[in-house]
């Protein structure tokens, strides 16, 4: 996209976050819900299409400039984002990254017009951090997979008319080999949702277990048409989410940190606003190189996964940094603001609670170092 059309994009954005987002998010809070009317905004904006190329109806925005709209987005409760973060992300970029034509051509312009909403069914009770070791079963019967299992926490599952469900076809191979990922329409029989899970924070994103019992779909729906490639589609569509939920972090550093500044400077004790006071000082100080430190990383990261280069490690470093530096500047916030940031009103609490979420999710913070260490160590073997 050209600078202008995408500053265009960002300032319409910011506004939406500014005059809608930020002042419903009580009510999202409240409800545990974000109201329909705003969803049907985000569609009509263009915000499924993000990630989508432009030649399948999508905005097809790069990763840095994805990145940026999403951390605009995040200023607003990471609830919103929520909505459309996994038809951006990780549910439809399977497709995008490793679908056949027939495949793109099918459910990518619906993806972008946010009339498929997709979640990506990877985690399951017994297999989370160990994404190789799933148990769902895909048994290939004629032209068709009979599948079975449970995927738990899925994200935007009460929402999904499309699931990218990642299930064994062969029997045979207890690790990654044996997995392929599917494009399995939610209405089709045999598929039930569990009940909503309660969650810490991040109320009005929903998630919720998934059973598969005797689901029978098209051969023809393995992603990119070949079986047992399905954990390299998921690893790669999970370097990518790395980057998007880095600008999640980021997003919520901003407003963590506009929050704070704002109630540093209108506290008064001992005669005089807080933010006067040097302790007070040093922990915005560290808030924003927190921000800096980020931003750099993701600047640096999204241009060269844009490049094409090869950047999982990069994109492991950079959610493990944003996501404990977002963790870090949410406690600072409470901190800053004393008792209000103990206080559901003051808006710093919910921030704790949703942030926390950032250093499990698609991936945790020991996953993303042990991912850095191997590459590391592998590299300096073939050196
Ligand atoms: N891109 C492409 N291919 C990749 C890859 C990547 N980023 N990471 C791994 N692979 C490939 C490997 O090259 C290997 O291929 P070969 O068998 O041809 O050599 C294969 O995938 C298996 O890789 P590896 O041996 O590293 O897999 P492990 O089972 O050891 O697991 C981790 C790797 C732990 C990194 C993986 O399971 C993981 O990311 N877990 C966390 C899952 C997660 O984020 N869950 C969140 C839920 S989704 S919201």
């Amino acid at each position: 996209m050209d600078s202008e059309t995408f500053d265009l994009l960002r300032n319409t954005v910011r506004r939406f976050v500014e005059e809608r987002l930020i002042p419903a998010e009580d009510q999202v809070e409240q409800d545990d819900a974000v109201p329909e009317a705003i969803v049907s905004e985000m569609r009509e904006m263009g915000l499924f299409g993000l990630s989508v190329p432009e030649e399948y109806g999508g905005l097809g925005l790069s990763m840095a400039e994805e990145a940026g709209i999403i951390r605009e987005i995040t200023r607003a409760s990471v609830s919103f984002r929520s909505v459309i973060g996994t038809t951006v992300g990780i549910g439809s970029q399977g497709i995008v990254i490793d679908g056949t034509e027939a495949q793109k051509r099918e459910w990518l312009p619906r993806l972008a017009a946010g009339e498929v909403i997709a979640s990506f069914a990877l985690t399951e009770p017994e297999a989370g951090s160990d994404a190789g070791s799933l148990r769902t079963t895909a048994v290939l019967e004629g032209d068709r997979y009979r599948i079975n299992g449970t995927k738990r926490y899925i994200t935007n599952a009460p929402r999904a008319t499309m699931f990218t469900l990642m299930a064994r076809t062969d029997q045979g191979v207890k690790g990654s080999g044996g997995i392929s990922a599917f494009i399995v329409p939610a209405d089709t029989p045999g598929i039930s949702l569990g009940a909503p899970d309660r969650k810490m924070g991040q109320r009005g994103a929903k998630t919720c277990d998934v059973i598969f019992d005797d689901v029978m779909i098209p051969a023809e729906n393995i992603i990119g048409g070949t079986p047992g490639l399905g954990f390299k589609t998921a690893m790669k569509v999970l370097d990518r989410g790395r980057i998007h939920i880095a600008a999640v972090s980021l997003g919520m550093c901003d407003r963590l940190i506009e929050m704070s500044l704002r109630y540093a400077m209108e506290r008064r004790q001992f005669g005089s606003p807080i933010a006067d006071f040097q302790l007070v000082q040093g922990m915005l100080a560290d808030c924003k190189v927190d921000q800096l430190t980020t931003e750099a990383l993701m600047n640096a990261t999204a241009a060269r996964f844009d490049a094409g280069e090869k950047v999982s490690l990069d994109c492991s470093a950079l959610k493990y940094y944003a996501s404990e530096a977002v963790g870090r500047i949410a406690d600072r916030a409470v901190q800053i603001h004393g008792g209000a940031g103990y206080m559901a009103e003051y808006k710093v609490e919910r921030f704790y609670r949703d942030v926390r979420l950032l250093r499990i999710y698609e991936g945790t913070s020991q996953i993303q170092q042990t991912i850095i260490a191997k590459a590391m160590l592998r590299a300096a073997a073939s050196a």
